[in-house]
């Protein structure tokens, strides 16, 4: 059984990670009014990847018998200075989620909450991850800089994020 402020946390922590799914499908939108299409299509696997993180907790919450409980999901941003303007910002938002991830481990080690712990190792490593993914994202873009060539060649790449 968990602890009630466990629960609250968990809570919270769908409503982040349906809120980053909700940024990045903007950003998808984003990438393809400006018809950068392998951007667009990066974003939008992102995106779905952000709901599956949500439901797992969704479906922790419920294997424990705890309550599930979603809360408002804030508007995100719709337009970028530039495709880099727009990876800073994720790498920025990602390194929010580490710390909130942070905090739930740093909670579920003073509950001495082991299963939750544990559950939340996969998401440490995913963090891990996704900021290294931004990280060489945005030093293609600025090795490319203003070269429009560069940022199509990048466009084909990121069309092939499965
Ligand atoms: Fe982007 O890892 Fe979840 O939020």
């Amino acid at each position: 059984m968990l602890n009630e402020k466990m629960i609250e946390a968990l809570n919270k922590q769908i409503n982040e990670e349906f809120y980053s799914a909700y940024l990045y499908l903007s950003m998808s939108a984003y990438f393809d009014s400006i018809n950068l299409k392998g951007f667009a299509h990066w974003m939008m696997v992102q995106y779905k990847e952000e709901v599956e993180h949500g439901m797992k907790i969704y479906r922790y919450l419920q294997s424990q018998g705890a309550e599930v409980k979603l809360f408002a999901i804030k508007e995100p941003p719709q337009k970028w200075n530039s495709p880099l303007h727009a990876f800073e910002e994720t790498l920025k938002h990602e390194q929010h989620i580490t710390e909130c991830i942070n905090k739930l481990v740093d909670l579920a080690e003073e509950l001495k909450d082991r299963a939750t712990f544990n559950f939340l190792q996969w998401y440490i490593d995913e963090q891990v991850e996704e900021e290294e993914n931004d990280r060489e994202i945005i030093e293609k873009l600025k090795l490319v800089g203003d070269n429009t060539n560069g940022l199509f060649m990048i466009d084909r790449i990121l069309a092939q994020r499965q």
